[in-house]
This record gives structure tokens, C-alpha cells and sequence, in this order.
């Protein structure tokens, strides 16, 4: 008897709830376009993120370019209580800044970060004091610096003058440029930038080609291409863009080889290029295997597919070439390579292979453009090629030799194979591995992750053993490792290295074990100690192990790019550089990260 009746409330109840949905999505959607609007338009679509507990998702807003200085937006999982949950984020997009101004057949479109990575980065906090103190520090050195030598390379702080290791091309002052902008020291960043901009800088007259100088193709393109590009990266500012696309054409003729792979010296006004006599004609690995980074970066940056494509092209070479060399002839490992390669063949020479001097950073680039260009060609082959190198390294070169006596951590080291034999030795240079290895332990097997921090772990500690044996609690440049537990210096001299401060930041943002802090700042005291002079500026040591310390009247220009700067960001916040944003050169210049496709859409035909 009801039946029509209530079939009419269930009518007007479905009429009703179709209404409200209706209005519901409407309003939503009309509030999502106005905000993507409000963020400079690009009309990228909300996206869905899922964060760890422990994990912090803070991409920047929108359209323009944010600074770590502009608080960016930080979107924290409000609770630790879940392993993971779903986050609905209104972007989690990042825009690959392009050139406006070039040509729109270089124009690359615009490339969509995928949502980043779920590393398993630490949450950790700033050091406020320490922090300061470290910023103090860098204030004083780049102040004596601009006093006393401007647009030199280099300072010597004792005799109060510049110096010109790098062909006179003003290496410490693009050096500075990203850590005074991440110190927040902008009026010096500014007035640096001022001084790099004017018509006849020395930096300009090395861009035109007009200063008949010979630069290390390497050294340039870690400091002086990697520099600006960061630069470029932190602030937007297009003419530090246009200037790094400048000099890497000026180092361009030392790829004229049949090979592709480049000679390590090059006349930037000539373009006449040559190798070091010592190498008999080879080209240093670290030095041709050290640029891919920076010039796909540079690449994604201006829309030229060029600069990427040859240094693919040098990547496409060492993989062909390798493996006839490897497990004979040199006695090099299989996974290993050789230090020296002749650019005409393209075969490897030499019987060293090592992850300190003339080898260390190809492998440190294999995991960096591996897990930070986007779209690298042959990726697998990046990843494989990084993960059976540390395989080998493992099998051939890691040596337990002590163990701490109070916390019972063992203590190892990378030692350099001559002709397949181990060495009893370790370079500073090398301490860069632990480092490296944290790269390497995301994103990887649960039997890698374990694997490779065990071995950073165990490297990092003897790396600041090197520096605690020491009266200075300086590290010597490079030890030998005697039976029994005892270590004596090859190369007593210190001079304000990166590395050791390098790989703490590392552990420290992965594992936030304060005690990685904590030796950081031990390192830090005892650097200011003796190194800084009378003038501000720093200086090494000769010899760690005499107190009074002999300086060495030279404040390295990697002292302002990495030392600094690894020390101030191990006393941040985790969210400040964030590593799962920014990936550090080997000079520690950081480019931000590029997901996407622009690389592989203007790739070598
Ligand atoms: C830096 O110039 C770079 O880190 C390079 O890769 C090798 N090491 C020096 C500083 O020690």
C-alpha cells in the first residue's frame, strides 16, 4: 500500500544527493584553479603524495623561484603514529626554470618532477650556536679574501696577496657564491655577483676567450661551470646561466679528440688542448669522468642537447672500452677502472686503479647523475656500473684494521690497487667514500642499504681517526695503516680538505646520530685553530703532527665551496638542501634535481 509513496522519498533523497555532490566537486575544483593561479599558473594538476613518518614532502610553491631563505612551504606528516599515509598535496611539482629569452627552437618544455623520492632521510634539527659559529668563520675568510685578493683564485692570507692556480679566472669568488647564498649572506652574494658581471672581470674575458690562459678542463667545470650553474640554480639570476653556457664552449675544443673523451688542459683563448706530460698522453679519470653532471644540468638549463650529449658520449666510451681492460692485462678488477685513458683509443693505461686522487669522483658521479639527472640515458647502466664498482671495492680494496675501543666499532679503509696489489694507504681524498655510499644505500635492495652504510659507517670512523691521532687534530693527507692497529702519516700536510665533513653531513642527515655532529665540530675547532691567520684568512698546515703549527700561506678555494659549507649545513635543519632536491657536485655546488623529460627528448641523434 506504501510502495508508491516511499518510492518517491527515495526518489527525492537520490535528486538531493546527486545535488550536493554536484555543488561539493564543483567548489572544489574552482578553489584548486584559483590557487593554482595564485602560484604563477601553470595548471599542473593536483597530486597525491604519500610521505614516510619520519619523512618531511616541502617542495617549493609553484611558478616561481623559491629560495631556502623564503621558508618554502613545508608540509610535515603530523604524526609518527603511522609507518606511511596518504597526503594530499595541491602540487608536489616543480618547474625546470627556462630561458625565456632564447630561441623557441631551444626552448625546452617545461619538465614535471615526478613526486620525489621517499628517502630515508633522517628529521633532523638546526644546531643554532654551531651553525653561527661556522657562518663566523666563512664571513672571515671571504672577507679576507675580498680584501686582499679580489677575483684572484686564490688568497694568501699571510703575505696579504692573490694567487693564480687556476689560470687567474677568480675561482674563490664563484666558489663562494652558493654558500653565501646559503649562509644567507646576500649582500656579499650580491656584490660578488656584481663583481663577476662587469664587462672586463676576469671571468668574462675567460667566457669571450680573450685570456691566453691554460685551465685544468676539470677544475673549471667542478668550480667555475658547477659554481655558476648553482648559482643560477638559487637565485634565477640568467646572466650566471648564460656565462657558465660561455665557458663550457670555451672548453669545449679539448673533446676534439677521436674519441670524444677530453685532454685535461685547454688555451681558453686558442682552444689548443693538452694533457699532463706525467700521464705519457692519458686522460685522468676523474677528470673526464667528472663533468656529466654539471653539463646535462647545464643542458636541462638552456635547452642545447650538446653539452649532455658529449659527456654521455665520454660515459659511452669508458663502458665500451672497460671491459676488455678489466680482470687482465692492467690487473684492474672487474667493476674497477683504471685511472688513465688515452683519448685517441680510448683505451685505459696505467696499472692504478683507486677511489682517492685521479679516480675518486667518476665513481662519485656514477650514483649522483644515476639518482638525480631524471631521465639519464642508459640509467640502468649508471647504477649497475656504481653498484659493481662498490662490489669490487668491497672485495679488493676495504681493509678492517682497528676497531674503537669503547664502542667497539670497526674501523676501515679503501685502499688504491697498484697492478692488483692492495696498498697499506688511504688519501684523505678518499673519505669522501662514506659519503658517496649513503647516495648509494637509497632507493636500493635492503641487503645493499644494510651493506653500504656498514661501510660508510666503518670508513667515516677511520677517516676521524686519521684526524684524532693528530697533536693538531688535523688529519694528514694521506696514512699508512701499520699491523697492530697503528697508522702513520705519508703526506703529513692538512690542507682545510672537504672530504671527512663531507660524508658526516651525509650520515648525519641519513642516520641523525648526533654523534656525527659531534666529531663535525671537533674537526671544526680544531681547523679554526690553526688555520685561521692574523689577516681572517685560513691556511693549511705542513705538518699535523708539530704544535706550533708551520702554515702554508693558502686559503683553497674548496675551503669556501665545500668545507664551509658541509659544516654549516651538518648544524641545519634537514629541510634546508634538502637531498632529496639538491644534489652536491663534487665541489659541493648544489644543482637542483631534474625529474623529467627534457633530456631525453633532445638527445643525441
Ligand atoms: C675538491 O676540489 C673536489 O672535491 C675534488 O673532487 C677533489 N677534492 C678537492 C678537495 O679536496
Amino acid at each position: 500500500r506504501c510502495a508508491p509513496q516511499r518510492l518517491l522519498w527515495i526518489f527525492l533523497g537520490v535528486v538531493v544527493a546527486v545535488w550536493v555532490t554536484t555543488v561539493v566537486v564543483w567548489s572544489g575544483r574552482w578553489k584548486a584553479s584559483g590557487e593554482d593561479r595564485d602560484r604563477g599558473g601553470y595548471g599542473r594538476a593536483p597530486r597525491t603524495a604519500v610521505v614516510r613518518g619520519d619523512a618531511t614532502v616541502h617542495e617549493p610553491s609553484g611558478g616561481e623561484r623559491p629560495s631556502e631563505d623564503d621558508a618554502p612551504t613545508k608540509r610535515r606528516a603530523e604524526t609518527d603514529a603511522e609507518e606511511m599515509r596518504v597526503v594530499t598535496e595541491a602540487e608536489v611539482s616543480v618547474t625546470v626554470p627556462v630561458l625565456s629569452t632564447l630561441p623557441s627552437s631551444r626552448l625546452p618544455s617545461i619538465a614535471t618532477m615526478s613526486p620525489p623520492p621517499l628517502s630515508k632521510w633522517a628529521r633532523v634539527f638546526e644546531d643554532t650556536t654551531r651553525r653561527g659559529r661556522v657562518k663566523a668563520a666563512m664571513k672571515g675568510a671571504f672577507g679576507a679574501y675580498g680584501r686582499l685578493a679580489s677575483v684572484h683564485d686564490e688568497l694568501a692570507p699571510v703575505s696579504g696577496t692573490g694567487r693564480d692556480d687556476f689560470g687567474g679566472i677568480g675561482a674563490t669568488l664563484i666558489d663562494s657564491l652558493d654558500t653565501l647564498w646559503i649562509m644567507g649572506l646576500r649582500d656579499e652574494f650580491t656584490a660578488a655577483v656584481a663583481k663577476l658581471k662587469e664587462e672586463d672581470s676576469v671571468l668574462n674575458l675567460a667566457a669571450r676567450g680573450v685570456l691566453r690562459t691554460d685551465v685544468s678542463v676539470f677544475e673549471t667545470n667542478i668550480r667555475v661551470v658547477g659554481g655558476l650553474l648553482s648559482a643560477y640554480d638559487l637565485s634565477g639570476d640568467e646572466a650566471l646561466l648564460r656565462i657558465a653556457e660561455a665557458v663550457a664552449s670555451r672548453l669545449e675544443p679539448a673533446f676534439k679528440t677521436p674519441t670524444g673523451v677530453p685532454l685535461s688542459f685547454v688555451n681558453l683563448e686558442s682552444g689548443g688542448a693538452h694533457t699532463l706530460p706525467w700521464t705519457h698522453g692519458g686522460s685522468i679519470l676523474a677528470d673526464f669522468g667528472t663533468m656529466h653532471l654539471e653539463w646535462a644540468t647545464l643542458s636541462n638549463r638552456t635547452g642545447d642537447p650538446k653539452w649532455g650529449a658529449m659527456t654521455q658520449g665520454v660515459f659511452d666510451v669508458i663502458r665500451r672500452h672497460s671491459s676488455g681492460k678489466q680482470g687482465r692485462g692492467s690487473g684492474t678488477p672487474a667493476g674497477l677502472y683504471p685511472v688513465l685513458m688515452s683519448a685517441e683509443t680510448g683505451e685505459f693505461t696505467g696499472e692504478l686503479s683507486s677511489f682517492g686522487a685521479l679516480g675518486d669522483s667518476f665513481y662519485e658521479y656514477l650514483i649522483k647523475c644515476w639518482r638525480s639527472l631524471g631521465v639519464l640515458e642508459d640509467r640502468d647502466e649508471w647504477r649497475r656500473a656504481f653498484d659493481d664498482a662498490i662490489a669490487a671495492m668491497h672485495r679488493h680494496m676495504l681493509v678492517d684494521w682497528s676497531a674503537d675501543d669503547t664502542t667497539g666499532q670497526v674501523m676501515s679503509y679503501v685502499a688504491p690497487l697498484h697492478g692488483g696489489t692492495r696498498q697499506a694507504t688511504m688519501e684523505h681524498l678518499t673519505c669522501f667514500v662514506p659519503g658517496m655510499l649513503v647516495l648509494g644505500a637509497d632507493d636500493t635492495t635492503p641487503e645493499r642499504e644494510r651493506v653500504y652504510l656498514d661501510i660508510a659507517a666503518r670508513v667515516a670512523r677511520t677517516c676521524v681517526e686519521m684526524y684524532r691521532r693528530q697533536p693538531t687534530g688535523l688529519s694528514p693527507d694521506s696514512v699508512r695503516f701499520n699491523p697492530g692497529g697503528g697508522m702513520s702519516a705519508i703526506d703529513a700536510k692538512s690542507i682545510q680538505r672537504p672530504e671527512t665533513v663531507e660524508s658526516l653531513f651525509y650520515l648525519f642527515r641519513r642516520t641523525g646520530d648526533e654523534t656525527y655532529r659531534t666529531w663535525a665540530w671537533e674537526i671544526f675547532e680544531s681547523m679554526e685553530k690553526h688555520y685561521v691567520t692574523a689577516s681572517g684568512g685560513w691556511q693549511g698546515v705542513r705538518d699535523v703532527r708539530q704544535v706550533p703549527t708551520q702554515g702554508d700561506d693558502k686559503q683553497q678555494s674548496f675551503l669556501l665551496a665545500e668545507t664551509m659549507k658541509y659544516l654549516y649545513l651538518i648544524f641545519s635543519d634537514g629541510d634546508e638542501m634538502h637531498l632529496d632536491r639538491w644534489v652536491f657536485n663534487t665541489e659541493a655546488h648544489p644543482v637542483r634535481i631534474t625529474h623529467g623529460d627534457v633530456e631525453a627528448r633532445h638527445r643525441r641523434r
